[in-house]
Parts: C-alpha cells; sequence; structure tokens
C-alpha cells in the first residue's frame, strides 16, 4: 500500500484501487457490448438535460454540488419562444385613425397585433352653412356619435351664424356627432363637429409568433398620431440546452444539478465524467501456411460487426503502426481525454493465454469481460501499476495505459525507419494491406517516423518470436520555435523563426488581428528544419492592406504511417502533439 501511493493515482477511478490508493469511488466497469467509458476523475465534461420543465419566463440559475468535486457551473437556455403578451406603456395622443403595430427582432418572426384607439372629444364644431335673419343667438345641441358631454354655443354676425365655439369638447366620441342649431329667429344654419385625437388604448396580438430568443421591439406608426409605446413578453417556455461553462475539478461521483428561479419548474438534468472511446484491439490465432503451426497475432478489431463480417484485423510487426500516442509528461491522471491515455479493449479471439506486455507503459487492468458478458474486476494481485496483464481466450481485457515519458537532459530524436528494414524501400511485399476499418488500404515501405518508438507483445517467445509483437508510436512534443520576426515585404508578409527542436515533422503558423486572438492556423505544412539552431522562414501572401496582423509558430511532430486513401478506406492513424506557440510578432500591411 505504501508503493501504491507513491504511484500516480489510477488513471480510470475503480472502488477495487480504493484501499491501496486511498480513493473512494465508484466502479466503471466496460461491458461486452461497450465502445467507450464514462467515468468521474476530476473535472465535468458535459452537463446533459434531461427534462426541459416548463413555465420559465428567464432561464432559471443552475447549480451543480455534490460528486466531491466543486466549481463546476452551467448556463441553461430556454427554447425559442412566442410572443405571449404586449404591454401598453404609454397611449400617445392625436391619433385620428387606428395606428399600424410592427414587432420586429428578438430572433423569432410571424408575430402581429393590432392597436385599439380610444374614444374621442370633439376638437371643434365648423359652420358648414350660416343660414339667415338671425335675430338672436341660436342654441346648439351636440347629439349622437356614441359620446356625451359636448357644449357649443353659436356667435352671429349680420343676422348669421358666424361660428360655432365648442365650449365643452365632451368623450367618448367614435363618430362625428350631430350638430342642431335652433332658435333666434333665423333658419338654415348647420355645424359639423370635428373630432379630436385620441391615444392608443389597447393592443391586440393577432399572432404569437415564433422563434424569438428575446423580447421582439414593438413600434407603433401612423395615424396621425404621436407617442404611443409598447413592449413585449415572452411566452413562458421550457429549459432548451445547457452549457458547462465551467468544469470545476475533483468530482469522483456524479453530482447534483438543479434549476431555481426563472419563474417556471421541473427541469432536470445529468453531469457527466469524462468519456473516452475504448480503442478496439484484438489478439488473433490463425495457423502459419508453412508449418501448420498456430500463429498468435496482435491487431485491431472492428467495433460492432456482424457475423458476415470478419471483425479482427491482424497485423505483422512490419505493418503500418495502429497504436499511436500523445506523449504527455508528467501525467498525474486521467483528467482530460488529450493528455495522452488511451483505455483499450482487448478481444482474444483464440484459445491460448497471453502474457501481454507493453515497453514503457504504466497500464491499469480496469475489468474483464468475458464474451458471455460476465464482468470480472481485476485480480488482487493486478491491482496497481502493470506493464504485463494476462489474456485470457474468449475474453475482452479493458486497460487504461500511458506512455512514461522518462526526463532526458536533452531532447531525444524521432525514430524513423523503415517499416519493413529487411527489405528495401518501396517495396510492396509482405505486408497486410487492410486498415483498421477493414478496407483495403495498400501499403509501401517507406520512412516512417514512430516518433519514441514504444512496442507491446507477447512474452512467451515462440510467439513474440512469430511476429506477435507490435511497435507503438509516441509523438512527443518538440521544443517551441524562437526569435519569430514579421516583416512587410511588398504586399506579402515575411516570418522568421529560430528552430529549437530535433523532432519536428513539419511547423504551423496561426495568424489572429490581435495578440489575444483568436488564432486561425494558416497552414500546418511549413517543412522542418535540419538539426535544431537554424532559421526557417515562410510567406504570408494572403494579407490585405492597411492591416495589422499578430503572428506566432508552432512545431509539430507527427507520428504514424501517413498516406491518404480514397474512401471507404480511412488509413492508418496518426498523432500528433505540439510545441508551445513562440513568442508573436506583429506586421502592419501598407
Ligand atoms: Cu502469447
Amino acid at each position: 500500500r505504501t508503493y501504491a501511493r507513491s504511484q500516480p493515482a489510477p488513471l480510470v477511478p475503480e472502488r477495487a484501487y480504493d484501499a491501496a490508493f486511498g480513493t473512494t469511488t465508484s466502479n466503471t466497469y466496460a461491458r461486452i457490448q461497450d465502445t467507450s467509458a464514462t467515468f468521474f476523475n476530476g473535472p465535468l465534461s458535459t452537463v446533459e438535460l434531461t427534462g426541459g420543465g416548463s413555465g420559465y419566463d428567464v432561464p432559471p440559475d443552475v447549480s451543480i454540488s455534490g460528486g466531491g468535486g466543486a466549481g463546476a457551473q452551467a448556463t441553461a437556455t430556454l427554447a425559442p419562444r412566442s410572443v405571449g403578451t404586449l404591454s401598453l406603456s404609454s397611449g400617445g395622443g392625436g391619433y385620428t385613425s387606428v395606428p399600424s403595430v410592427a414587432i420586429t427582432g428578438g430572433g423569432g418572426a410571424g408575430a402581429t397585433a393590432t392597436a385599439v384607439v380610444g374614444a374621442r372629444a370633439l376638437s371643434g364644431v365648423a359652420v358648414s352653412a350660416n343660414g339667415s335673419n338671425y335675430a338672436t343667438v341660436p342654441s346648439v345641441v351636440i347629439s349622437g356619435g356614441g359620446g356625451s358631454g359636448a357644449t357649443a354655443i353659436a356667435v352671429v354676425s349680420g343676422r348669421r351664424v358666424t361660428s360655432i365655439l365648442l365650449t365643452s369638447a365632451g368623450s367618448g366620441y367614435t363618430s362625428p356627432p350631430t350638430v342642431t342649431l335652433s332658435g333666434g329667429g333665423g333658419s338654415g344654419a348647420r355645424g359639423t363637429a370635428v373630432l379630436g385625437g385620441a391615444s392608443v388604448t389597447g393592443l391586440t396580438l393577432t399572432a404569437p409568433g415564433t422563434g424569438f430568443t428575446s423580447p421582439p421591439t414593438v413600434t407603433i406608426v401612423g395615424g396621425g398620431g404621436t407617442g404611443a409605446a409598447a413592449t413585449a413578453t415572452l411566452s413562458p417556455a421550457a429549459v432548451a440546452s445547457l452549457s458547462l461553462t465551467s468544469a470545476g475539478d475533483g468530482y469522483t461521483a456524479s453530482p447534483t444539478v438543479s434549476f431555481s428561479g426563472g419563474g417556471g419548474s421541473g427541469a432536470t438534468a445529468l453531469a457527466h465524467g469524462l468519456t473516452m472511446t475504448l480503442q478496439p484491439k484484438s489478439i488473433v490465432e490463425d495457423f502459419d501456411p508453412t508449418f501448420g503451426r498456430m500463429n498468435a497475432m496482435l491487431g485491431t478489431e472492428v467495433p460492432n460487426t456482424n457475423a458476415t463480417t470478419q471483425t479482427s484485423i491482424p497485423d505483422f510487426d512490419t505493418d503500418p503502426p495502429t497504436e499511436v500516442l500523445r506523449g504527455t509528461p508528467a501525467a498525474t491522471r486521467l483528467g482530460s481525454a488529450a493528455d495522452g491515455t488511451q483505455i483499450w479493449k482487448i478481444t482474444h479471439n483464440g484459445v491460448d493465454t497471453h502474457a501481454v506486455h507493453w515497453h514503457m507503459f504504466d497500464v491499469q487492468v480496469i475489468n474483464r469481460v468475458g464474451w458471455d458478458g460476465a464482468i470480472r474486476p481485476p485480480d488482487p494481485n493486478e491491482i496497481g501499476w502493470k506493464d504485463t496483464v494476462r489474456m485470457n481466450p474468449l475474453e475482452d481485457v479493458i486497460v487504461a495505459l500511458r506512455p512514461i515519458l522518462p526526463d532526458v537532459p536533452f531532447e531525444l530524436p524521432n525514430s524513423v525507419r523503415p517499416l519493413d528494414p529487411t527489405s528495401p524501400l518501396g517495396s510492396t511485399l509482405g505486408f497486410h494491406n487492410v486498415d483498421p476499418t477493414n478496407q483495403p488500404a495498400p501499403v509501401t515501405n517507406k520512412l516512417v517516423n514512430f516518433g519514441w518508438e514504444y512496442v507491446w507483445h507477447c512474452h512467451l517467445l515462440g510467439h513474440e518470436e512469430n511476429s506477435m509483437m507490435r511497435p507503438m508510436a509516441v509523438a512527443v512534443a518538440p521544443v517551441a520555435p524562437t526569435g519569430l520576426t514579421a516583416q512587410v515585404v511588398g504586399r506579402t508578409v515575411r516570418l522568421l523563426w529560430r528552430d529549437q527542436s530535433i523532432n519536428e515533422t513539419s511547423f504551423i503558423v496561426q495568424r489572429a488581428r490581435s495578440a489575444s486572438g483568436p488564432w486561425a492556423t494558416i497552414t500546418t505544412g511549413v517543412p522542418p528544419a535540419a538539426g535544431s539552431g537554424s532559421t526557417v522562414n515562410f510567406i504570408d501572401t494572403s494579407v490585405a492592406s492597411g492591416s495589422t496582423y499578430v503572428y506566432r509558430v508552432l512545431a509539430a511532430n507527427v507520428v504514424g504511417y501517413v498516406q491518404s486513401y480514397a474512401a471507404p478506406a480511412v488509413g492508418y492513424p496518426t498523432a500528433s502533439a505540439e510545441s508551445p506557440s513562440s513568442g508573436i510578432s506583429n506586421a502592419v500591411t501598407p
């Protein structure tokens, strides 16, 4: 136990390892049909909305608690919505006809509304006929038109009615009332009531529209008036999505995700830890065609195949590497999918038990699962880091593994060699010519970058000496380039930098409009320099005039058999490790 606790914690948390490593975890056994594994071992990877709930006016707050960790945060987004209500904030005035209502913006469309204009007062009474013979002022009666209270007096001059003065405007008129003049000894005078402007008293939503993510703008125009204004409120909605804004750390079990506020209820969610693909590998037992003896080989496995498709793809030791990894120094646990760790699911299509060994790897047995589906935890003597694991017939073994990168006081070069060192370059003899997806993919003997070249093999001599051994290519990040300068030359920008690495396979040039990014990759294909210390240049011809560009450069190390194939073949896998970026340099084009 003391020894175990001096080691890095298990890659994949599992109860069987708790006593040895002082951890408290739940099991993460892989089943026979699994193609990926999910577990909690630090940060969260995603939060999954399992129920949207209903009635939310604004996105609810999301809280993540428990599970042994802290710091994870998420935000909720509501589903696109309809307009629920319109609220008149000002009726304005002076409307002599019904104005139109426009509902715009907010990400949606299709919402329509009509305005309701209030009842009106009179603005005046016009004399439409003066009449004659008025000895005294006639009386004026205003009636009808739906309203009441309007009063007026007539003005007589030269025995004619020359004007009618409104003494009270009344209210509630929806159409012009009738004006009647009587008395005063004369006849023939007539008046016409003129309605005044009104305010908007209401809005009627005639279609709620769809797709609104924020309240749209309501505009009231026309109708002769001014000043009417309104706001829209969206209808309540369900939570439509969640975004993990901070992954937190320290989670060893699923935390609780809860929702509060926002006016609604019922939203539910699950937090997920890390999910990693199980890399399908196989042990195949064929027959040697020359001597008829059994010939065990390592290879890959096509997942989810059926009875009519071969599932195992055996590989010679000279076939292109199918085990390629990113090397990450000082990885202490499987905290992210990019830290160089892989999980292999090795299925054993045969009858012998093999002692399979990985050179320079930390290997953790997660579990075994028989072809009958029975899950078998690691044996007591398998708790801890291993580099050799027993492979039983008709059983899958699931292991997490990562390459050990020893600290060395100098940079190590890549292993670049012919696939088959016993054959001339250009030879096409002696390869299986099948890629890991089981598609034909012809191979030519050529120089291949194996990076830091490790192997895995059976430890039984009769097997390993008969090709039950495969190379593994580990990509180790180069040293970052230095001394980047960017210089405007004519209509281009010329970059110069100093190579500091002996294991780069290319340089990556990235460009941004400011030092804080975002960075766009201009090219991944600047050829490597010979040795380290030499100057490398690249000319960026895709620049506009009058612009500021910020540049940085990275060195990349790509391992594996690099070759493109026509679909459906996907070819052989490669892995890339990039250096940190160089310093930045600016150029301002004229
Ligand atoms: Cu063996």
